[in-house]
């Protein structure tokens, strides 16, 4: 018996050569972004880092630094879901704490 369509000889309906190139696509990716302010704590950031990132505690201090001298840092990079994700927990977290820090992303 056969079923299902056959095989792509790659010739369209017209016998021509029309081959299509496989193409494989990779979700966009998302980097998040932590801005520096004047009145979060310092050691609110780094927990921030360590609690929603996975961060040491000295790598999150030294990523808190950046932010601190830079003024902006990539801190992770996501799918657009948890990225969205951890945008939503830094300033939910950063707002029940009454801190101004604030949490964004861009796509890469
Ligand atoms: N600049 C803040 C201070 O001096 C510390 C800080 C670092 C705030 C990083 C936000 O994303 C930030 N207390």
């Amino acid at each position: 018996m056969m079923t299902g369509t056959p095989p792509d000889d790659g010739e369209g309906d017209a016998g021509i050569a029309v081959k299509t190139k496989p193409r494989t696509k990779r979700p966009p990716l998302y980097k998040v972004l932590l801005l520096n302010d004047d009145y979060t704590p310092m050691e609110f950031v780094v927990h921030v880092l360590e609690r929603f990132f996975g961060m040491t505690h000295a790598q999150a201090f030294e990523v808190m630094l950046t932010v601190h001298k830079k003024g902006v840092a990539v801190v992770g990079v996501f799918s657009h879901e948890i990225a969205e994700t951890k945008v939503g927990q830094v300033m939910d977290f950063a707002r029940r704490h009454q801190h101004p820090l604030q949490c964004t992303m861009e796509k890469e």
